[in-house]
């Protein structure tokens, strides 16, 4: 069926409704989806940034996966006889090895545990920023908000105010899931639910935090249940402005209770629409990320051409998708990322986490040597980050 109309709607530059959505998730053409989505992402970009594609030099830091909660879908909480809780030493250790590899930001997140209090990560962060004050924290979602706030007795706000006293940077997007009140609960999601999440983040934007946002894919939602997704964040981000980012996830399965075959496995077609649409519903948020732990590299790299201007960062080592069966590498070198990206036929740029540039690696026509010779010699650089 032809999408014509919202084909004259994306070109006009008028919002997308709901209805627009669902008829492009059912839409067979995913290249016409695709090329309408890689349009936006280069018009957004602006005049000389049309290819360009970010990405951070980063490390995740999960404090840890003991967690009170039990969805469903996560491997990486309460393995069986295996939970770790570092202290705020073992933390910072982590951190100074990832320090000491340049990275600028720590991307923290970890269990709902009782031992990991307010004032642990008030500690955590307090003596982070002051070892290491020109290092971003990125920490806390808001699941964690909502327990550290509850468990202290205190509302959101403060819990945040106190967070940005000790240094918090700004606030991934973890544990939005799917807003939609069914899919949680076959999932057995008892926290946080949409409003809740949504106006958390609200707070934090008031605050003057930026902020980033996921869905999660592959839990049992339907169409209707994704545009319900993007449309809420949509409506936050119209009332607040502090998303910078949209990530699609997907989920994997080891070691969780969800069996074989129970739910729909999203395929790279619905991986590479979830990037698409989300770009061109998403009118009001500057950035979409392809998650190369998730998609895997090759189609974080095709979804670059989808809609998406951002790869993620290095991390360094991640754990939560590996512990549900990632076959991915832990960790990217800058090299390798840029590599990735040029190989896609854009422009490596690397930024810091609120998307100011470090570094672009462009040369003009003039200085420019060929793809092949770029790419071996990023590749002859550090293989390791
Ligand atoms: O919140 C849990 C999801 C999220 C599984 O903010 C799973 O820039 C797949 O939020 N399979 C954590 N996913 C990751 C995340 C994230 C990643 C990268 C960048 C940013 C950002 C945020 O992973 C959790 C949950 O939704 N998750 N279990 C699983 N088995
Ligand atoms: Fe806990 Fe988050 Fe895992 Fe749910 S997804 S069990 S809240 S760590």
């Amino acid at each position: 069926m032809s999408i014509s109309d919202i084909v004259e709607k994306v070109k006009s530059g008028e919002r997308l409704s709901s209805e627009d959505a669902i008829r492009l998730y059912k839409h067979d053409d995913l290249a016409e989806i695709g090329a309408l989505a890689n349009g936006v992402r280069e018009k957004r970009a602006g005049a000389g940034q049309e290819k360009y594609v970010y990405y951070i030099h980063n490390m995740h830091l999960n404090p840890t996966n003991f967690c009170v909660e039990t969805c469903r879908f996560c491997s990486y909480a309460n393995p069986e006889n295996n939970s770790y809780t570092w202290t705020v030493d073992q933390v910072l250790d982590n951190a100074r090895y990832g320090v000491s590899l340049g990275i600028s930001e720590i991307h923290m997140v970890g269990g709902l545990n009782p031992a990991c209090d307010l004032n642990f990560y008030e500690e955590v962060i307090r003596a982070f920023k002051k070892e290491f004050p020109h290092v971003h924290v990125k920490a806390m979602t808001a699941v964690e908000i909502e327990y550290l706030a509850n468990l202290e007795g205190i509302t959101y706000e403060d819990c945040l105010k106190r967070l940005i006293d000790a240094g918090l940077g700004s606030m991934p997007g973890g544990g939005a899931e799917i807003f939609d009140e069914s899919v949680r609960e076959n999932m057995h999601v008892k926290k946080t639910p949409a409003a809740t999440w949504l106006g958390i983040h609200g707070i934090a934007h008031k605050l003057g935090l930026k902020s980033t946002a996921t869905m999660l894919t592959g839990i049992g939602e339907k169409i209707e249940h994704k545009v319900d997704h993007i449309n809420q964040l949509r409506e936050q981000q119209d009332k607040t402005g502090g998303f910078m980012c949209f990530i699609p996830l997907k989920c994997y399965y080891e070691g969780t209770t969800i069996k074989p075959g129970e739910i729909h496995e999203p395929d790279y077609n619905d991986l590479l629409r979830d990037i698409a649409i989300s770009r061109l519903f998403l009118d009001n948020f500057p950035h979409i990320k392809a998650y190369w732990i998730q998609l895997g590299e090759e189609l974080a790299q095709t979804a670059l051409s989808f809609g998406a201007d951002d790869m993620d960062g290095t991390i360094l080592e991640e754990k939560i998708t590996h512990a549900a069966g990632a076959k991915t590498p832990l960790q990217l070198a800058k090299e390798k990322m840029e590599s990735h990206i040029l190989r896609s036929g854009f422009v490596p740029v690397e930024r810091d986490t609120v998307y100011n540039i470090k570094r672009v690696i462009e040369e003009t026509p003039a200085e420019s040597k060929s793809l092949n010779e770029r790419i071996k010699a990023l590749q002859l650089t550090t293989a390791r980050v």
